[in-house]
């Protein structure tokens, strides 16, 4: 498997409040250390990608990915915020921009006082609540620099594996996005993520399909199976057919609104889109029984590539989730995905997502990429 990774995604390193503490964020570069490290003693072959965390760097299709896939005075703002806090004195430069003030619909009792939550507020400590919907994403100094990296891995990682079909074998390849990407949505920060890769991913597929001759509209499923529910990825493909949504993850956990088995998917989308809550404490016999509902829908669904939302947070010891799966049930839950005829074969974009217990995330990891492979050649 090639494994894709930009040295720019191990600069971002903030802050999080969490239990009433202000401390250094589960999400740390040393995740990516720790994958690097176990993926040296393996046949497995990192693909190094320089440059990309500075913005002259980026190529154009891909800045329009992104443009096109967030707002704009979002993406300024992840961008800009942290050098204006400071150049405002209102930060050190080494600490991390994080909300104190959140627009929540319920502020008014009053309908017509609704409208003013919508417009971006100019005071700095108004506008870093503006843009986020938790205290987990502090945007500190080299942030949008990984953010930028991350999401352009998604990229990279679609581009190569597009230019590979054609008649030769299809495969898959792995790309390590740090920052993770499936809880933010097209204008809000969350859960440790800034831009969605998944959604970036997805929209590249789509422009690279629509340029081959003859073009075609590609049919896309994405299988996420981080602890926590996709709310960003889901939210943004909620009303489409053509991206069918999937997700495995613990029920009622955070972020909390979202992933029950009743969001179907709306309009055009109903139908495409579909939450497998587990309990806390969940085994892997349990998780076992979900990935064999998700695969089956997805086969349903016939799709022509596969973008996987990888968390580790599913490990027995994270901190941030309460699964009870060990390192080599990743290679088990792998496996049992590759095991379909359609998805054995599908060509199919691997995305990091969570995974905190920095000692075994590397060990996980491999352990998921063999078993992977081992359906493959
Ligand atoms: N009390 C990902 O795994 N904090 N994000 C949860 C629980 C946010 C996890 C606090 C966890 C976000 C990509
Ligand atoms: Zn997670």
């Amino acid at each position: 498997m090639f494994v894709l990774f930009d040295p720019a995604t191990r600069l971002h390193k903030a802050e999080e409040f969490l239990s009433g503490k202000l401390m250094p964020a589960w999400e740390c570069p040393a995740r990516i250390d720790s994958i690097l490290s176990s993926l040296e003693s393996t046949n497995h072959q990192v693909v190094t990608i320089q440059l990309a965390g500075s913005d002259e760097s980026r190529s154009k299709d891909f800045c329009d990915l992104v443009a096109a896939t967030h707002d704009a005075s979002y993406l300024e703002h992840l961008r800009t915020a942290h050098s204006v806090w400071v150049a405002e004195g209102a930060l050190e430069p080494h600490g991390s921009v994080l909300p104190e003030c959140f627009p929540v619909k319920r502020l008014f009792n009053s309908r017509s006082l609704e409208g003013n939550l919508e417009q971006p507020p100019t005071d700095i400590f108004a506008r870093s609540g503006f843009y986020a919907f938790d205290m987990s994403s502090g945007i500190a100094e080299e942030t949008w620099a990984s953010v930028m990296a991350s999401a352009n891995l998604a990229y990279e990682g679609v581009r190569r594996l597009m230019e590979s079909g054609d008649g030769k074998r299809l495969k898959s390849i792995t790309a390590l996005t740090r920052p993770p990407g499936h809880h933010c949505t097209t204008s809000m920060s969350g859960g440790y993520c800034y831009v969605n890769n998944a959604v970036v991913a997805v929209e590249a597929i789509k422009k690279f399909a629509a340029r081959k001759n003859p073009p075609y509209k590609p049919k896309i499923a994405i299988l996420d199976i981080d602890f926590h529910h996709g709310n960003g990825t889901q939210d943004y493909f909620y009303s489409k057919r053509d991206v069918l949504y999937v997700s495995i993850h613990g029920q009622d956990e955070f972020p909390y609104y979202s992933g029950s088995e009743q969001e179907v998917g709306e309009g055009e989308g109903e139908g495409y889109n579909l939450n497998l809550p587990l309990p806390c404490g969940s085994s892997v016999e349990q998780y076992l029984e979900k990935v064999k509902l998700a695969v089956r829908r997805i086969e349903e669904h016939r799709p022509d590539y596969l973008v996987l939302s990888l968390g580790f947070d599913t490990y027995m010891l994270d901190p941030l989730g309460a699964f009870k799966l060990d390192t080599e049930d990743y290679a088990a839950i792998a496996e049992r995905i590759r095991f379909s005829d359609l998805l054995g074969q599908i060509p199919t974009l691997i995305l990091l997502e969570g995974g905190y217990v920095v000692e075994r995330l590397g060990d996980n990891c491999v352990a998921f990429l063999d078993g992977w492979e081992r359906r493959l050649d």
